[in-house]
């Protein structure tokens, strides 16, 4: 399988993408949760009108088959994962300002709310109303063979974006996203680095249940735990990349452990949520603290907190990926040959102070030149 790395020059993003990125100005400990986004920001796909079937039926096959050839609207439906995070909204937020009506796109967009069954059903109604193309950010890895064969025998490309499906390659068109497990190994090259051959006693708060994010970035700490008989994983619980998820979780953390020393959060609003619990307790974190805290995302009150000193290591994501579906697209309008996978590369930050191989030091140009 060919892969593309596609190395996101961040300044080469479209300003528009800033656009519903959650101001940060507020002191970081009031770091917004994601925007509340409504369960459904369009109406749901509704069934195609009779006229708009009777056009389908007439119109040749090769019209059909490129929707763009007369000017038509390219027609997508994007199944999103949800609004359960900052890196979220930026991702919707992305994928409305590519897919737009100016950029000759008509979009259908379902917040799935993190539910498995919400997102087969958008997924099954778009091919009922004949999408041109599907976008799937899958909530998680299992699960979608049998909805993709559906897609595939309706003729209906897929692309998988963001994170990935345990499902035969041949059932979709291509995979965008970070390279979860990679992520993982960066936080823990940069702890064992940042350590120094100290004793670690370590808290994971996990993301969503079975997602490939989640899975990757546990499967890549490990690999670096498995080399430091010096580590000792406590306990590792989903937050399911919330807020609340993150705060819950490092509640019930502190009601049973007294001697950690390290926190990693797979993904930042579950840090925000940690760190509201341990100032409830009276406990220090970050550069001047007594527990060290691993987040990743990136995300922009992420990076405040990093470059406030409060977060010790965030190892990046990038949410700005729709660029890439949209390329994928319109090779496929072309007829040209698509990548089978795009890796969105990631890079990692630290608070002041901390000088890593693997790391850049932040500053308040760095925050103020991210893209979201
Ligand atoms: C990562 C993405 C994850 C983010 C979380 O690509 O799938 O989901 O890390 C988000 O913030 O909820
Ligand atoms: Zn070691």
């Amino acid at each position: 399988m060919k892969k593309k790395l596609a190395l996101l020059l961040v300044a080469g993003m479209t300003m528009a993408s800033l656009a519903g990125c959650g101001g940060s100005d507020a002191a970081p400990a009031d770091a917004a949760p994601a925007e509340e986004a409504p369960a459904e920001e369009e109406a749901p796909a509704e069934e195609a009108t009779p006229e708009e079937d009777a056009a389908a039926e007439e119109a040749p096959a090769e019209e059909a088959a490129a929707p763009a050839a007369d000017g038509e609207l390219i027609r997508v439906g994007f199944a999103q994962v949800g609004h359960e995070s900052d890196w979220r909204a930026a991702n919707t937020q992305n994928y409305q300002d590519t897919f737009s009506e100016a950029n000759g796109y008509e979009l259908s967009f379902v917040d799935a709310d993190n539910d498995n069954a919400v997102q087969l059903e958008a997924v099954r109604t778009f091919i009922q109303q004949e999408m041109d193309y599907i976008c799937i950010a899958p909530i998680e890895t299992a699960g979608w063979d049998t909805v993709l064969q559906e897609a595939q025998d309706a003729g209906i490309p897929v692309l998988i974006v963001d994170r990935s499906v345990d499902a035969d390659a041949s059932l979709y068109e291509t995979q965008i996203g970070c390279d979860m497990v990679a992520e993982g190994e960066m936080a823990g090259n940069w702890l064992a680095e940042y350590l120094d051959g100290a004793d670690a006693n370590i808290l994971v708060i996990e993301g969503s249940v079975g997602a490939s994010a989640t899975l990757g970035r546990t499967e890549g700490f490990n690999n670096i735990a498995g080399q430091h008989s010096e580590w000792t994983i406590l306990d590792s619980q989903s937050g399911d990349f919330t807020q609340a998820g993150g705060q819950e979780v490092m509640e019930s953390f502190i009601k049973s452990y007294s001697d950690f020393n390290v926190v990693v959060c797979q993904n930042d609003n579950e840090a925000y949520g940690a760190m509201d619990a341990m100032d409830a307790a009276g406990i220090t974190y970050g550069v001047d603290g007594d527990v060290i805290i691993i987040s990743f995302d990136a995300t922009h009150d992420g990076l405040q907190y990093t470059l406030d000193g409060k977060i010790n290591c965030n190892v990046e994501c990038n949410p700005l990926q729709a660029d890439f579906a949209a390329e994928v697209i319109q090779k496929l309008q072309a007829g040209e040959a698509i990548d089978a996978q795009t890796v969105v590369v990631d890079q990692a930050f630290v608070a002041p102070g901390i000088e890593s191989q693997y790391a850049t030091t932040m500053t308040q140009e760095v925050l103020d030149g991210r893209a979201y």
